[in-house]
């Protein structure tokens, strides 16, 4: 396919392009490690706020990015009316509350699993906290992820535990409005090695299922064993209409936390492919596309800047894809045919089409440049002395 302009785009998919936005998570913007050294960066926000600040940066100059994660207590405050409006102020809004219960010494061994009641009481109540802060902040979803699990066969009762974490999670679910929902995030190890509690989508599904309609699975794309087919996954909880967010990250070996689309980026078309093709990339199809990330190395708001202009980049691609001429290949039984369709789409350089479609939208042709000339950095430099840790692994 020659190179393709803004021109080439239907009017349906150059909307959806214009509508595409993607949640960033607070943390990656403080300084984050593994069990090793956490490296400082200069200038990273010394709380919420200005978390927000550079979420509304990233957004003015990627026009994608208009809504913020934040992690309770990561980005624990005295006010979230007055968080709220600072976020709007600045065209941002609050999108994910997500609960922690993975940091305190109580849980050692489970939160919403665990068989000491006084224990799994504390961390149910702190989801019901979590719903109070989602009231006051308009946040309209709840993500749950746990480490619960255990490291030796025999530790405790899988089954129990299972019946426990349907308990809880009924409670939890029980304090929602109708207006809001709450999302399950699976992983399939770590910090638990022998066992995890929620490993899998199936377990997932399986909960989300018992607790009702607004409750949905979250696919973190580095949650699986290696060579995972993500994509399958992900058709088939849209299949369901319970595929209720991402949180897009690249791995190479773990759960590495990098940036989306870096590790490999034809793993990252095919989910966008699925998305496409099914109908569930506009705002209102019910998922929500966010980032989880940490940047170690790299400076956050440049990294920010590269993952969302990846996922747009994969999802032009999608949008490219020829629906009808991969129809007829696949009835025709052409199985090369078929896989050319994608790779041809796959191969396209889209970024001059995206290049065009930002400037038609009053937005920097190239969103990096523009940062790195903005001054943006080298003022908050100076401006931000003793910019906080962003909490998980610091
Ligand atoms: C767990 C996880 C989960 C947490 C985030 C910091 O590995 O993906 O989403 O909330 O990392
Ligand atoms: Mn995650
Ligand atoms: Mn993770």
């Amino acid at each position: 396919m020659p190179t393709p302009t803004l021109a080439d785009l239907s009017p349906e998919a150059r909307s959806l392009l214009e509508t595409q936005s993607i949640e960033l998570p607070s943390w990656a913007f403080g300084n984050s490690g593994t069990r090793f050294r956490v490296f400082t960066t200069a200038g990273v926000p010394r709380n919420p706020f200005e978390k927000i600040d550079d979420v509304a940066e990233v957004h003015r100059l990627t026009g994608v990015t208009p809504r913020i994660s934040l992690h309770i207590p990561w980005d624990t405050v005295d006010d979230y009316d007055a968080l709220r409006r600072h976020a709007e102020d600045q065209g941002i809004t609050i999108g994910t509350i997500n609960s922690n219960v993975f940091q305190d010494e109580d849980y050692k061994l489970g939160s919403l699993t665990n068989s000491d009641e006084r224990i799994r009481a504390k961390a149910i109540a702190h989801h019901l906290e979590c719903i109070d802060i989602m009231r006051a902040t308009g946040a309209p979803a709840l993500k749950i992820w746990l480490a619960d699990g255990t490291n030796y066969p025999g530790q405790d009762s899988i089954r129990e535990r299972q019946d426990r974490l349907a308990d809880s999670l009924t409670q939890i679910y029980s304090h929602l409005g109708p207006d809001q929902q709450l999302v399950l995030e699976y992983k399939f190890f770590e910090p638990a090695f022998y066992h995890t509690d929620v490993p899998d989508w199936g377990t997932a599904l399986v909960h989300c299922l018992a607790l009702g309609g607004r409750a949905k699975v979250v696919l973190d794309t580095g949650h699986h064993a290696p060579g995972t087919n993500i994509e399958f996954i992900v058709a088939q909880l849209l299949r369901l209409g319970r595929l209720g967010a991402f949180d897009f990250n690249s791995r190479f070996y773990a759960d590495d936390d990098l940036i989306v689309g870096a590790a490999d980026p034809y793993q990252l078309f095919r989910i966008m492919n699925e998305i496409v093709s099914a109908g569930a990339l506009a705002p209102d199809s019910g998922v929500n596309f966010m980032l989880d990330q940490c940047h170690n190395l790299e400076e956050k708001i440049p990294g920010e800047i590269r993952s969302a202009t990846n996922v747009q980049e994969a999802t032009a691609k999608a949008l490219l894809v020829d629906r009808e001429a991969l129809r007829a290949a696949q009835t025709a039984g052409d199985v090369l045919g078929a896989n050319d369709v994608l790779t041809e789409a796959f191969s396209t350089d889209v970024r001059p089409l995206l290049a065009e479609l930002r400037e038609s939208q009053g937005l920097p042709a190239d969103p990096m440049r523009a940062f790195l000339d903005s001054g943006y950095l080298e003022r908050v430099r100076v401006e931000r002395v003793g910019g906080d840790a962003a909490g998980w692994g610091a």
